[in-house]
């Protein structure tokens, strides 16, 4: 087609696109323990089923949505994986997340002990949880360590120096806050791993260091609704319980029955749900952690180069006056591995709505500063699931 309509028809053909590449958001994809390189799956869709990993699987890239969901424990659907990784007092574990398009909120990673049961036959809705990490903004600056993920680098934990052995989940998890400038708008990305954690630690959690999922965390929570979030000296409050110092005594509180006969029991009834039971593809359970020929592929174990894009907000001065109106052209990132899922990131929400966008878009992208806020809340209503 020829002529004054041409053009508005490719945009309007090409905006569907735009919003439908906002699906893919993320996953652990691998972790590495002190080097130690365990892969994850890919996730099932719903059909696929889990090849041998330590990772739980998930059924899908979409956050979390409410504190109160189930599937906020390992993820939305999340089964028990066939494998037990090796981990010791001290180590390093990285999260991989391979690409992340969020730059807002906390990293926060927990663990719970599985008791005498391995943790790949481990209901974790009967897991009690101790917070073993969390990082939030950077010191003296804007940005996230959550921005850090965006160019590839992992997210961390060490597993405690003082931690008793034994089976140990962990549970690694972004809470992107990019949209919870109202109840409900935060996003969950829990991620589930199945550990044995061994040597000489005498450390288990104290009662009150310990918490459920659900349960740990509320909808409410100033740190899960932060209409303040992009506002200079915004001060974070991480939801969920204290690191754990682990000077509790006596062994672990683990809901797993004390002495499990061959059959596996079922634990005390409790309200909530099972996890869905995947049975073991392979038949060694406990394979011991191998090395992979190339460790840390994905896991850049230097830190990750100061982010390229700058998030401090920049802020529309005249909002009220018409000739505010200006428009930004979105500058390009080179770095990029991948498309980015999401063109468009809020990096400035007010109740007027989004004023800022962070654009990792194709170069040339011409925002109107004062009216992308409308296209901004249509970005937002298709990102939120
Ligand atoms: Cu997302």
């Amino acid at each position: 087609m020829h002529g004054p309509l041409a053009l508005p028809l490719s945009l309007l053909l090409v905006v569907p696109l735009f919003l439908s590449s906002a699906n893919a958001h993320g996953i652990v994809q691998s972790i590495t323990i002190n080097g130690r390189y365990h892969a994850g799956n890919q996730p099932n869709q719903g059909f696929r089923a889990p090849g041998p990993s330590v990772i739980r699987q998930v059924q899908d890239t979409n956050p979390v949505k409410g504190s109160y969901n189930p599937a906020i424990i390992c993820g939305t659907n999340a089964g028990r994986a066939t494998q037990v990784a090796e981990a010791y007092p001290g180590e390093e574990v990285l999260f991989n997340w391979g690409t992340w398009p969020h730059n807002t909120g906390p990293i926060i990673t927990y663990m719970a002990s599985c008791g005498q049961t391995g943790c790949d036959q481990f209901n974790a809705a009967n897991a009690r949880w101790f917070k073993i990490a969390q990082v939030g903004k950077k010191q003296g600056s804007y940005d996230w360590h959550q921005n850090d993920l965006r160019s590839g680098a992992p997210g961390r934990a060490v597993i405690p120096r003082n931690l008793a052995p034994g089976n140990y989940l962990i549970r690694h998890e972004i809470i992107a806050l990019h949209l919870a400038s109202t109840v409900g708008g935060a996003e969950f990305y829990p991620s589930c791993s199945q550990l044995r954690v061994g040597g000489q630690g005498t450390g288990y959690p104290a009662e009150n260091e310990l918490v459920s999922f659900p349960g740990a965390y509320y909808d409410e929570h100033p740190g899960l609704v932060v209409p303040g979030v992009f506002e200079v000296g915004f001060q974070y409050q991480f939801p969920g319980p204290a690191i754990a110092q682990l000077g509790g005594s006596g062994p672990a509180p683990a809901p797993a029955p004390q002495q499990p006969s061959p059959t596996t029991q079922q634990a005390k009834p409790t309200p909530k749900p099972e996890e869905p039971y995947i049975p073991p593809i392979n038949a060694a359970p406990i394979p011991s952690a191998s090395p992979s020929p190339s460790p840390v592929k994905n896991a850049p174990i230097s830190p990750a180069p100061p982010a390229s894009t700058p998030t401090a907000p920049r802020r529309c001065k005249k909002r009220n006056s018409k000739r505010s109106i200006k428009f930004v052209t979105v500058k390009a990132e080179a770095e990029q591995a991948q498309p980015t899922p999401h063109y468009v990131e809020p990096i400035a929400i007010s109740k007027r709505g989004v004023e800022v966008v962070d654009v990792p878009a194709p170069a040339g992208i011409a925002v109107a500063k004062r009216h992308h806020s409308r296209v901004m809340k249509r970005l937002a209503a298709a990102h939120s699931h």
